[in-house]
């Protein structure tokens, strides 16, 4: 196969617009193509419809040099990188139907000789199912050659980057790429290598889409025993951020940080993907979910009682709502669930909530009366009970305007 010069990156979200760029600033032809028509005007106006540092920088260069373009019909192109989402269903297993709409779109295109790469987070088997379902559309193909015929190459190569640093992390990150064959495998390491600086591990696709479950769910169950130890030292007494500093000075024991709960799309998403293909197995990937997951209601019952014997006209104050600190992302938050939890728990009582990152609430809390979006002085005034939810730097200077208030500091914030 003559050397990859044209891409097309299917589904233009946080990771495949900034891969589609990148790619684009080292000088391949690159059309982005994406299912909302908004998504593709922005690009096409050299905008970025959401928040990444750097990522508007690299994406108006490509689109001003003619290196980048975005349709919502997939084009005919040398390699195609598929990083649509997969979410999870009501049962849990992984929802592989944004997976299949992408490859609806690309086997009309196939001329043979194809890459196509899964980048998607996707549950074991999904690259195969890909493949498959790309040969059950075109069965002239094949996948390795072994019928006479013309071949297409499929890998996976999971997205490991972290929000608010995509662009640094692209380049700079190691990569897995998972072949289902040997040649597809180093195809796709050969493109990878345009730009990122990292090494790039080779590897069959269950093993690369196992990686890249295992790495979140490593991280789960490490905050899941973090959160454990702060509901048994809550019960026992113990400061839960002494514990664990004493614990660390251990030369092999790092423990995470407690908090409020595990939020975002990943952590709390992806070790289901295991759960669901090993029910019987994943034990304790499963438990840490379900520990992780009760920690909101915890947090609930916590200033439920810290505020039950105080007449009504004391207010509960909620700092934060994002994710995790510093950033403005709501997505599957634990804070939000709190909040959303307290305003029907507490629903005589005004809960004025600080949230530097967002100017109105989100939908899942507005039309609640006794919620109220406040600055930090107002909430504090107002309030003798104070659930510090996301670790915002700002928040850091409130420690002293704290005196006389119960607090219920979920993230050890005023503690540490
Ligand atoms: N959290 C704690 N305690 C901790 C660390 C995190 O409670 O000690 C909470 C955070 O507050 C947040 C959640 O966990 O609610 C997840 O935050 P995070 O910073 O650990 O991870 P994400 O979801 O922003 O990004 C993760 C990263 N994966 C790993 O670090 C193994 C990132 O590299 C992945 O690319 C990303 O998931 C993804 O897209 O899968």
């Amino acid at each position: 196969m003559p050397s990859i010069e044209t891409v097309a990156v299917v589904g233009l979200g946080y990771i495949g617009l900034p891969t589609a760029a990148i790619l684009a600033t080292n000088g391949f032809d690159v059309v982005g193509v994406d299912v909302n028509q908004e998504t593709v005007d922005a690009v096409n106006r050299g905008e970025v419809p959401f928040v990444e540092p750097d990522l508007g920088i690299h994406v108006a260069g490509a689109v001003s040099q003619g290196h980048l373009k975005a349709t919502v019909d997939t084009p005919p192109a040398q390699a195609y990188i598929v990083a649509v989402p997969t979410p999870f269903k009501a049962d849990r297993s992984a929802d592989l139907t944004y997976i299949e709409a992408a490859a609806r779109g690309i086997a009309p295109q196939l001329q043979g000789g194809e890459l196509i790469i899964l980048e998607s987070t996707s549950p074991p088997g999904a690259t195969r199912h890909l493949a498959n379902y790309l040969l059950a559309l075109r069965p002239e193909f094949s996948l390795d050659g072994a019928s006479r015929g013309p071949v297409i190459h499929v890998a996976h190569c999971p997205e490991r980057v972290l929000p608010g640093r995509v662009m640094i992390e692209l380049v700079t990150n190691d990569r897995i790429v998972g072949g289902i064959t040997s040649e597809a495998a180093s195809l796709a390491k050969e493109l990878y290598a345009s730009f990122c600086k990292g090494e790039i591990l080779v590897t069959d696709d269950v093993t690369a889409e196992m990686a890249k479950l295992v790495e979140n769910s490593y991280r789960d169950v490490n905050i899941a025993f973090a959160n454990e130890l702060s509901v048994i030292s809550d019960k026992l007494g113990v400061d839960v951020w002494e514990l664990i500093r004493l614990a660390n000075h251990h030369p092999r024991v790092n423990i995470l940080n407690p908090g409020p709960g595990v939020g975002g799309h990943c952590i709390a998403v992806d070790p289901w993907f295991i759960v669901s293909a090993a029910p019987r197995e994943a034990q304790l990937i499963k438990a840490a979910r379900e520990v992780n997951d009760s920690k909101p209601a915890w947090v609930v019952d916590k200033v439920v009682s810290a505020v039950s014997a105080l007449p009504l006209d004391q207010d509960v104050a909620v700092f934060g709502l994002a994710f995790k600190a510093n950033i403005d992302d709501l997505r599957e938050s634990p804070a939000v669930e709190i909040a959303q939890s307290l305003s029907v728990r507490l629903k005589d009582r005004r809960i004025n909530i600080v949230e530097p990152h967002v100017e109105t609430l989100p939908k899942a809390l507005l039309g609640q009366q006794n919620l109220q979006l406040v600055d930090a002085e107002t909430a504090l005034a107002r309030s003798s009970v104070v659930a510090l939810l996301v670790d915002h730097d700002p928040f850091k200077q409130l420690a002293d305007q704290l005196g006389g208030k119960t607090v219920i500091d979920t993230r050890g914030l005023f503690t540490a």
